[in-house]
C-alpha cells in the first residue's frame, strides 16, 4: 500500500522523485485496502482520462475515426503447415537445407518489431499485435519468419507500455503455430545497452526459446564474432535457428572506405559459419547497401560461405526494393520486409511491392497479394492510434549515406535532440554524427555502438564542441558515460583496435581491456537476484521470465511491476484507452483473463474536490462505480 501510494503521488508521477520525499510526504502512508484488478483497471481509465498521460501529451491525436482496428477475418480454421512444422521435424539445420533448396524468395515480416521500432519509437502494444497474428497463421502460411521480439521491445515494452514482453511472446506463438517466430539478439548485449555475464546472456537465449523464439539473430555492435559466441552457442544449444549476423556498414563500392570491403565480409562470414550459425544474416540496419554492392556482396557470400543468406535493410533512403530485387537476382534466400502501411522511409522495404515486382518471375513468393492486402490495411488503422510517436519525417532521404544511422536510431536520436533544443539543428547533428564516426576509427554503427556515436555527437552540438577540440590533447574534455565504457573496452574491440590517442585522452591513466568483456564478469547468482527482484517488486513472486526482465533491467523492471500492482492488466485496454482515457458515454472492454471480459462504460467526469481529487463514474459489468483520483492539471 505503501508503494502504491507513492506511485499515485504526483511528484512521483512526475518523476521528480528522489528519497527525501518519502520523508516529507506523511500522506504516503494513508494505506487503502488492497484491490481487485477490476478496480486497478478503472484506476488507470479515470488517471489518464483526468490527467492525461505522460507519453502522449503535446503531440499530435490520432484522427477521429476507427478506434478499434478490426483485423481481417483468417481463410481456414486449421492454418496450413509451415516452417515452424519444417524447424520441429527437421531441426534448424534441416531448415537451413531447405532455405537453400527454396527457388521462391523467403520473406519475414518485421512488421511487429522493426517495422513499428523504426517508425514509432517501437510503441505499438501487444493488444494490436496479437489481433493480426491469427491472419498471419491463416492467410500468410509461406511467410519465412515473423520478426515480433527483441531489439528494443523488450525494454520499451515494460517501460512506455505497462505489459510484459513475455507474455507478448507466448501470446504470438500461441497464435501463429505455423510460422517461425523470429528475435532480434545484441549478442552479449542481450535485449539491452551493455555486456551481461555470460550466465545470463544464457539464461535469457534458453528462456527466450523455452518462451517461443525460433529464429535468433545475433549480432555484436563492433562486428566482434568473438563476443557472438556466448550467445550463439546457447541458441545452438536450444535447438533453436542461429542466424549469426554480419552488420553491414560503409560503402562496398568506395575505395575510400576500404576497411570493410569484400575481403572483411568474406572473413566474418567464415567466422560465423566455424562458430555454428546456421543462416547467415547480412544486417544493413542503416539502409546503405546499394544495389551493386548487394548484388555483388551476396553473390560472394554465397560462393565463399556457403550458408543460406537472410538480408535485412532499411528504406531509409528509398533503394531498398531496389536492394532486395538486386540481392534476390544473386539468389538471396530469405529477405526482410514489412507490411506496406508500416514500410519505407526508416523502415523496411514494402512487402506487397516485392511480392509483386517478383510475380510470375523465378522467384515468385508464393504469397497472396490480396492477404498481404488486407493485413496492411488493418496495420493502417493501427498505426492511426499512434499518431502521437510518428517522427514527421517526410521523405527519403539521401543523408543516411553520409550519417549512417541505424532505421531504429534515427527517429529516437531526433526526439533526443528535440529534447536538448537543437531540432532546428538537425542536419548539424547528422554531420557530427558522422565526424564522430570517424574520430572512433569508422566504426559499425548499430545498438548499443550506435548509441556511443549519438551520445557524443549531441555533446558536441550542444557545447559547441568541434572534432579538432575533442582530440586535441590540450582542451580538457568531459566525455559522456558511454564513450568512457566503450574505450575501456566494454563493448568489445573494433577491427584494428580504439585509435589510442582518443582513448589516452578518454581513459586518461586507465589501462583498457582487449579480451571479451564477459571475461571480466562474475556470473550472477540467480537465486539471489530472484530474491532482490522480488523485494524490489514489493515482495511479489519472480518467476524466470521475470528474471531475466530484472537481469536485463532492474529499475524499469521493478518500477513496471510496482505500477503492475498499482494498475493491473493495462495491457488488456483498446490503445485509444491506454493513451487517452474515455469519454463520457464510451464503452469499451477489456478481456483481462481469457473468457473474462469487463464491459466498461465512462458515464461522468465530477468535479474536482477540495482534496485535490476528481470524481469519474463509471459502469462496470452494468454495476456503478466510482473512482477518485488526484487531479494534477
Ligand atoms: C508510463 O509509465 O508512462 C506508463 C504506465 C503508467 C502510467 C501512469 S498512469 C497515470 C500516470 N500518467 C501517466 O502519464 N503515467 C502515469
Ligand atoms: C536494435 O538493436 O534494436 C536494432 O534494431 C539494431 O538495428
Ligand atoms: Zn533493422
Amino acid at each position: 500500500a505503501f508503494v502504491e501510494n507513492l506511485l499515485k503521488h504526483p511528484t512521483f508521477l512526475n518523476y521528480e522523485y528522489h528519497t527525501k520525499f518519502i520523508d516529507q510526504t506523511p500522506e504516503l502512508f494513508d494505506f487503502a485496502p488492497r484491490r481487485d484488478r477490476a478496480t486497478k483497471i478503472l484506476t488507470y481509465i479515470a488517471d489518464i482520462t483526468v490527467n492525461g498521460h505522460l507519453e502522449t501529451e503535446g503531440r499530435d491525436l490520432p484522427a477521429a475515426g476507427a478506434r478499434t482496428p478490426r483485423a481481417p477475418s483468417a481463410r481456414t480454421d486449421a492454418p496450413r503447415p509451415g516452417t515452424r512444422q519444417i524447424l520441429d521435424q527437421f531441426g534448424p539445420q534441416g531448415l537451413a537445407d531447405w532455405m537453400s533448396e527454396q527457388k521462391e524468395l523467403l520473406i519475414t515480416d518485421t512488421t511487429m518489431r522493426d517495422g513499428h521500432q523504426s517508425l514509432l519509437a517501437t510503441r505499438m502494444r501487444s493488444i494490436d499485435m496479437i489481433r493480426a497474428a491469427p491472419v498471419y497463421a491463416a492467410n500468410l502460411p509461406q511467410l519465412f519468419s515473423v520478426e515480433c521480439w527483441g531489439g528494443a521491445t523488450f525494454d520499451v515494452a515494460y517501460r512506455f507500455l505497462q505489459e510484459c514482453p513475455w507474455q507478448r511472446l507466448r501470446d504470438l506463438r500461441a497464435a501463429m503455430p505455423n510460422l517461425m517466430t523470429q528475435m532480434l539478439l545484441r549478442g552479449s548485449n542481450g535485449v539491452g545497452y551493455t555486456n551481461y555475464p555470460d550466465n545470463v546472456v544464457k539464461g535469457f537465449v534458453a528462456r527466450a526459446a523455452e518462451s517461443g523464439i525460433d529464429v535468433f539473430r545475433v549480432f555484436d555492435s563492433l562486428n566482434w564474432t568473438e563476443n557472438m559466441r556466448v550467445a550463439m552457442d546457447a541458441v545452438i544449444e536450444s535447438g533453436k535457428v542461429c542466424e549469426g549476423t554480419i552488420c553491414y556498414t560503409g560503402d562496398l563500392g568506395d575505395p575510400d572506405r576500404a576497411k570493410y570491403d569484400l575481403a572483411y565480409y568474406v572473413g566474418m562470414g567464415r567466422e560465423l559459419r566455424d562458430a555454428g550459425a546456421h543462416v547467415l544474416g547480412l544486417k544493413d540496419m542503416a539502409g546503405l547497401l546499394k544495389p551493386a554492392a548487394a548484388r555483388h556482396l551476396v553473390r560472394t557470400l554465397k560462393q565463399e560461405v556457403g550458408l543460406p543468406i537472410h538480408l535485412h535493410t532499411h528504406d531509409t533512403a528509398g533503394i531498398a526494393c531496389a536492394t532486395i530485387l538486386a540481392a534476390a537476382g544473386e539468389g538471396v534466400d530469405a529477405v526482410d520486409c514489412a507490411m506496406d502501411s508500416l514500410s519505407g522511409n526508416t523502415s523496411q522495404a514494402t512487402l506487397g511491392t516485392i511480392v509483386e515486382a517478383l510475380a510470375r518471375s523465378e522467384r515468385e513468393t508464393g504469397l497472396d497479394i490480396t492477404a498481404i492486402r488486407e493485413i496492411s490495411n488493418y496495420w493502417e488503422t493501427v498505426r492511426a492510434q499512434y499518431a502521437a510517436f510518428e517522427s514527421g519525417l517526410q521523405a527519403p532521404a539521401s543523408e543516411v549515406y553520409l550519417h549512417e544511422m541505424p532505421g531504429g536510431q534515427f527517429t529516437n536520436l531526433k526526439a533526443q535532440a528535440r529534447g536538448l533544443g537543437l531540432e532546428e539543428r538537425w542536419h548539424e547533428v547528422a554531420e557530427t554524427y558522422a565526424e564522430v564516426n570517424q574520430m572512433f576509427g569508422d566504426i559499425v554503427k548499430v545498438t548499443p555502438s550506435s548509441k556511443v556515436v549519438g551520445d557524443m555527437a549531441l555533446m558536441m552540438v550542444s557545447q559547441g564542441l568541434s572534432r579538432a577540440e575533442v582530440e586535441n590533447p590540450q582542451v580538457e574534455v568531459s566525455f559522456p558515460d558511454s564513450v568512457v565504457d566503450m574505450m575501456r573496452g566494454n563493448l568489445g574491440q573494433p577491427p584494428g583496435g580504439w585509435p589510442e590517442a582518443l582513448q589516452r585522452k578518454v581513459l586518461k591513466t586507465e589501462a583498457p581491456i582487449t579480451d571479451r568483456p564477459g571475461k571480466h564478469l562474475a556470473p550472477v547468482d540467480l537465486e539471489q537476484a530472484r530474491a532482490e527482484a522480488s523485494a524490489a517488486a514489493g515482495g511479489v513472486p519472480i518467476d524466470d521470465e521475470d528474471l531475466m526482465g530484472y537481469l536485463m533491467y532492474p529499475k524499469v523492471f521493478s518500477d513496471y511491476r510496482l505500477r503492475n500492482e498499482e494498475y493491473g492488466p493495462v495491457r488488456t485496454l483498446p490503445t485509444h484507452t491506454f493513451f487517452y482515457g474515455m469519454e463520457p458515454g464510451e464503452e469499451i472492454t477489456a478481456e483481462i483473463d481469457p473468457g473474462k471480459t469487463l464491459e466498461i462504460r465512462c458515464q461522468a467526469i465530477g468535479e474536482t474536490g477540495d482534496d485535490g481529487k476528481s470524481k469519474v463514474f463509471f459502469e462496470l459489468n452494468g454495476q456503478p462505480r466510482l473512482v477518485r483520483v488526484p487531479n494534477r492539471k
